[in-house]
C-alpha cells in the first residue's frame, strides 16, 4: 500500500508539472484530491492495516496530499501568470501609432470668391451690409424704379409670397433701405442669397449670390465708377487687366453699361475661355437715377451716386475655372477639396 501511494503521488506530481493551464490543473485536481479521488481510493485500503500501521500511514497519505496540493498550487500560479502575460501582451497599445486622419473641411469656391471681393471692398472704404432674403415687392422692384409692367416682375421670374413679399432677386433692396436711412455718404456693398425661377443649366440656378456696390455722395460721376471699377478688376484679375464698358440699359440707373475685363487666360488674343472674344463680361453698373435717389429720400441736386452688381458664382466660376455651375451646389468634396 505505501509503494501504491508513493506511485500515486509521484504520478500526481508529474501530471501536474507537465499541465500547462489551470483548467488542466484542476482535473488533475479532481482525479487525485476528489471526493470520489484517487487519495480517497487507497484510504479505503485502510481498514485493512494493522491498528500499529495505521497512524503511520495515514500520516503519509497526509503528507502525499499536501505535497500535491503545494504542487498544484505553485504551478497553477505559474500558468495564471502566463495566462495574464499573454493576455497583456494580446491588449498592448501602441501609443507611438498616428492617429487616425480626420479630413479638414474646404471653403467653399464662393466662400473665396466672397472674401476676396470683401477684401478688395473693404480695402478701399466700403462696409459690408446684409439684408432680409425675403422682401416687400417695394425694395425688390417698385423703390428700383421697376415698373409693375417690367418682364423681371412676371411671376415666370420672380418667386412670390403673396402680392406684396417676394423672394428677393437682387440684393439692390438692401442699398434702398440704407439709402432711406439717410446717412451719407454711403459706400457699401451687399453681399447675399437672390432667388429667381429659373431652370438649372450649366449657367442658371433658382438660387445665387450677388455682390452688389453703391457709393452715394457729393459730387460723383461716370469716372468716379470707371475708376473705381478698373481698380476693382485688376486687384481680381490681375494689374494687366483692362476694362470695357459697353452701354445697357437698367430702369435702377441712368447711364448704364455692363463691364467686360480682358481674358486673363490670353490676355485679350481670343481663346477657348472667353470664347474668342478677348474679353469676358462681368458685371452690370451705372450711374443710380435720380428717380430712385428721390424715392429714397436723397435729393438728387445734391447727391450723385454709382452702383454696381456682381454674380459671385460667376466669379467663382471663372477664377477657379469650373465649367458647370451645377457643380459649385452639389457640394461633392471631391470637388470642393480642390480649392
Ligand atoms: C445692377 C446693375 C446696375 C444697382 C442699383 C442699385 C441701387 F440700389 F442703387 F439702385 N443697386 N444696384 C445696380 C446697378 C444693379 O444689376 C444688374
Amino acid at each position: 500500500m505505501k509503494e501504491k501511494l508513493k506511485e500515486l503521488r509521484e504520478r500526481a506530481i508529474s501530471q501536474i508539472e507537465a499541465a500547462q493551464d489551470p483548467e488542466k490543473l484542476n482535473e488533475i485536481r479532481v482525479a487525485f484530491l476528489g471526493k470520489k479521488g484517487e487519495l480517497k481510493n487507497i484510504m479505503k485500503g485502510m481498514k485493512d492495516l494493522s491498528p500499529e500501521e495505521r497512524p503511520q500511514f495515514g500520516q503519509m497519505v497526509n503528507d502525499a496530499r499536501e505535497a500535491i496540493e503545494n504542487r498544484l498550487e505553485e504551478v497553477g500560479r505559474a500558468a495564471e501568470k502566463r495566462l495574464m502575460e499573454k493576455r497583456l501582451a494580446a491588449e498592448t497599445i501602441d501609443v507611438t501609432l498616428p492617429g487616425r486622419q480626420t479630413e479638414p473641411g474646404h471653403l467653399h469656391p464662393n466662400s473665396i470668391a466672397l472674401r476676396e471681393l470683401e477684401k478688395i471692398f473693404i480695402g478701399m472704404g466700403y462696409e459690408v451690409v446684409d439684408g432680409p432674403e425675403i422682401e416687400y415687392d417695394y425694395y425688390n422692384f417698385e423703390a428700383l424704379n421697376i415698373p409693375d409692367n417690367h418682364p423681371a416682375k412676371d411671376e415666370q421670374d420672380t418667386f412670390y409670397i403673396n402680392d406684396k413679399i417676394l423672394l428677393r432677386t437682387q440684393t439692390s433692396s438692401v442699398q434702398i433701405r440704407m439709402m432711406e436711412q439717410g446717412r451719407l455718404p454711403i459706400r457699401m456693398i451687399a453681399p447675399g442669397r437672390v432667388f429667381r425661377s429659373d431652370e438649372v443649366d450649366a449657367t442658371h440656378s433658382p438660387s445665387f449670390h450677388q455682390v452688389e456696390g453703391l457709393v452715394i455722395d457729393k459730387g460723383l460721376t461716370l469716372a468716379d465708377l470707371k475708376g473705381t471699377l478698373d481698380t476693382f478688376a485688376k486687384e481680381l484679375f490681375g494689374e494687366e487687366t483692362k476694362v470695357k464698358f459697353r452701354p445697357h440699359h437698367f430702369p435702377f440707373t441712368e447711364p448704364s453699361a455692363e463691364m467686360d475685363v480682358s481674358c486673363f487666360k490670353c490676355g485679350g488674343k481670343g481663346c477657348r475661355f472667353c470664347k474668342g472674344e478677348g474679353w469676358i463680361e462681368i458685371l452690370g453698373c451705372g450711374m443710380v437715377h435720380p428717380h430712385v435717389l428721390e424715392m429714397a429720400g436723397i435729393d438728387p441736386k445734391e447727391y450723385s451716386g454709382f452702383a454696381f452688381s456682381i454674380g459671385l458664382e460667376r466669379i467663382a466660376l471663372l477664377k477657379y475655372e469650373i465649367d458647370d455651375m451645377r457643380l459649385l451646389y452639389e457640394n461633392d468634396s471631391r470637388f470642393l477639396k480642390q480649392f
